[in-house]
């Protein structure tokens, strides 16, 4: 199979991208753009936070380069490739189109996606989880009922904050600069997606929003999350025989290998499914999770 520059393309079943965030400055578009050429697939999957439409409407930004990885996408979907955009927080007017297609590319605010082997993943974004994420300590006390009201304020709440004009307020965001809680924030985030997957039977989930790249198991859930293309240059995977696989697209000749020929090549990070670690209950790492801590 070769793709629009005739050079061989990697096949993968299902390809999931999310925290692009086109329009923004910090957006590794060059890297993108040379991944997206270099596979082919028969899913692409578009987790949020794909055009930072917030960032535009602050600053607008919008290089050819932005424009060129959209005609990527574009293409594909031109091609056969089955497209589906799960909005995020940063492109949440989408949200508003949940459920229609746009020639060949379909929003869905949440799916399921089954793979080769009948595996069921949950496909989300992850936002949906920042008050969940905040006041654990309450879904600990108050039980399944707190945790579907929490659920409903953080997509209520946002929606009024969008029909004023404000931005989504994003949790991740903001435990961006309280280093000494982003890794507790990071696990009790895993547990409340994974949580809510057990909770709809499904065998995994696959989001982004937190930037962090990675596949584990908790529990009997597969917690998988794309990562993003502003600093961890991520993609996750699906090959023919259902297996996950995390990419991470490293720029060689950035890194000095000093052949302009050179391909930029993806490097897988963790391995497939055999190659997960486990960590202990969903549940038991929420419930530690302190008010104060967010
Ligand atoms: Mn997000």
């Amino acid at each position: 199979m070769s793709n629009q520059n005739g050079t061989a393309a990697q096949f993968y079943r299902t390809v999931w991208l999310s925290d692009i965030h086109l329009g923004f400055r910090g957006c590794s578009a060059t890297s993108l753009l040379a991944f997206l050429r270099s596979v082919e697939c028969e899913y692409l999957y578009l987790v949020g936070d794909i055009i930072d439409i917030w960032s535009v409407r602050e600053r607008p930004f919008w290089p050819q380069e932005h424009n060129n990885i959209l005609r990527t996408i574009l293409g594909k979907a031109k091609y056969g490739t089955k497209v589906i955009y799960v909005p995020g927080n940063h492109d949440e007017m989408l949200r508003d189109y949940n459920g229609m297609a746009f020639g060949n590319i379909r929003i869905a605010d949440r799916i399921v996606h089954r793979k080769a082997d009948g595996k069921r993943f949950l496909v989300i974004h992850g936002d949906q989880f920042d008050s969940v994420v905040r006041s654990s300590r309450a879904i600990a006390l108050l039980g399944s009922h707190a945790y579907d009201l929490l659920l409903g304020i953080n997509t209520r709440l946002n929606l009024v904050r969008r029909k004023l004009g404000l931005p989504y307020w994003s949790l991740a965001g903001a435990i961006k600069h309280k280093v000494k809680n982003a890794m507790r924030y990071i696990s009790n985030f895993e547990a409340a997606v994974s949580f809510e997957a057990a909770r709809l039977g499904v065998d995994g989930v696959i989001c982004g929003h937190i930037h962090r790249p990675q596949i584990i198991s908790l529990n009997d859930i597969t917690y998988c999350n794309c990562g993003d293309w502003v600093e961890s240059n991520s993609a996750l995977v699906e090959h023919d025989d259902g297996s996950l696989e995390l990419l991470h697209w490293q720029d060689t000749q950035r890194i000095g290998q000093g052949n302009p020929g050179t391909a930029l090549e993806p490097v897988p990070l963790i391995a497939h499914n055999g190659g997960l670690h486990h960590r202990n209950a969903v549940l038991e790492t929420v419930h530690t999770l302190r008010s104060d801590d967010s």
